[in-house]
């Protein structure tokens, strides 16, 4: 009874919300929109959804993501307008819309967003976020967030269906891209019944699921299949427990960026490609389907001195969060997450924090 009052207010929250964020978009004149740096299928749809939207509403839009590849996600309508650096001005929008970006850090224009924060609200921008990650900070001036959604595009459906937007075929194919992106497509405990529907109502307005699946799966860049490969490595089992785990080290993450190709980055001691990334979610999301699991958790050496772990089951009656809350650390039943103070050490017996 009080969980179905609680669900009916923040539902009322979000509903507000995303009236607020429509009327605010639809008055824009000149609308910037971005995701996050190194994006991924999330992040590049999400930008397609918001950017096509704003195209239907006849409005001035511009879109970026730091390091975009030029050939990824060319099958979404448009990509090919969405540019990989940001030369412009923030001065020169009414309204920014940030997606899927977790941190502020992760627009790759942290100083500039945050040098315009400095002014008056009516002499800059008005910033919108629309997210599904945890919160880091609160900045934006409108934050729609919803961590126990599979993808950024899952709220953005969410979006379209309370402000009765029209889902064209091309922004149907951008939400399943979203949602087949950051669930692996349907294979991570974050797929609900309810991610599903929403897929198959996208294809049903014509998005391509064999298509999208086919692309993604074949859209893995070196890095991201050097650091599977380390995490699989590292994976053991204990069966008396249930319970599977698995590390990755200093020097495993450094392997993955030189495969990568990021020795520059490496050479300066900037892991950021692979810790500002969803990476670790996903393997340990992965993870969590090895058959007789009741748990996972990966561990990794986030700095020097410095562990982040990530708990996940798929198991319907286990609940991580306790264990991480345990450990000084919070999230979901399904999915959650703590950081310990030590170093990752091999020994004969196995992995152990020192
Ligand atoms: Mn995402």
């Amino acid at each position: 009874m009080r969980k179905t009052t609680l669900n009916s207010a923040k539902n009322m929250d979000f509903e507000s919300k995303f009236q607020s964020a429509a009327l605010k978009i639809k008055g824009a004149k000149k609308l910037l929109v971005l995701g996050h740096l190194n994006p991924d299928g999330d992040a590049i749809a999400a930008v397609n959804v918001v950017s096509l939207i704003a195209q239907s509403l006849n409005l001035s839009v511009d879109a970026f993501c730091i390091n975009k590849k030029d050939d990824a996600y060319d099958f979404l309508a448009f990509t090919g307008r969405i540019v990989s650096d940001f030369s412009s001005r923030l001065a020169d929008y009414d309204v920014v819309v940030v997606l899927d970006c977790g941190a502020l850090s992760r627009t790759g224009i942290e100083e500039l967003i945050k040098e315009e924060l400095k002014k008056p609200l009516s002499a800059r921008p008005f910033f919108i976020e629309f997210d599904h990650h945890p919160q880091v900070q609160a900045w934006a001036d409108l934050e729609i967030r919803n961590p126990e959604l599979s993808a950024t595009c899952e709220l953005l459906y969410r979006f379209c269906k309370s402000q009765k937007i029209k889902i064209s075929r091309d922004i149907a194919d951008g939400i399943l891209t979203g949602i087949l992106t950051d669930t692996n497509n349907f294979l991570y405990p974050n797929t609900s019944s309810e991610t599903i529907s929403i897929a198959s109502q996208m294809m049903e307005l014509g998005a391509r699921f064999g298509k999208i699946s086919a692309l993604l799966k074949n859209n893995q860049d070196l890095l991201t299949m050097k650091l599977w490969g380390l995490a699989l490595e590292n994976l053991r089992f204990n069966s008396r427990y249930g319970f599977a785990f698995s590390v990755l080290t200093r020097a495993d993450l450094a392997t993955a960026m030189m495969a990568g190709g990021h020795a520059e980055a490496l050479e300066k001691g900037d892991f950021s490609q692979i810790l500002h990334s969803d990476l670790f979610g996903d393997i340990a999301g992965f993870l969590s389907n090895i058959s007789g699991a009741k748990a996972v958790m990966l561990l990794r050496q986030e700095g020097p001195g410095k562990l982040k772990g990530g708990l996940r089951t798929s198991h319907p009656e286990v609940d991580v969060s306790l264990l991480a809350r345990h450990l000084g650390g919070g999230g979901h039943a399904k999915a959650s997450g703590f950081e310990l103070v030590g170093d990752l050490e091999k020994t004969e017996e196995g992995w152990r924090v020192r």
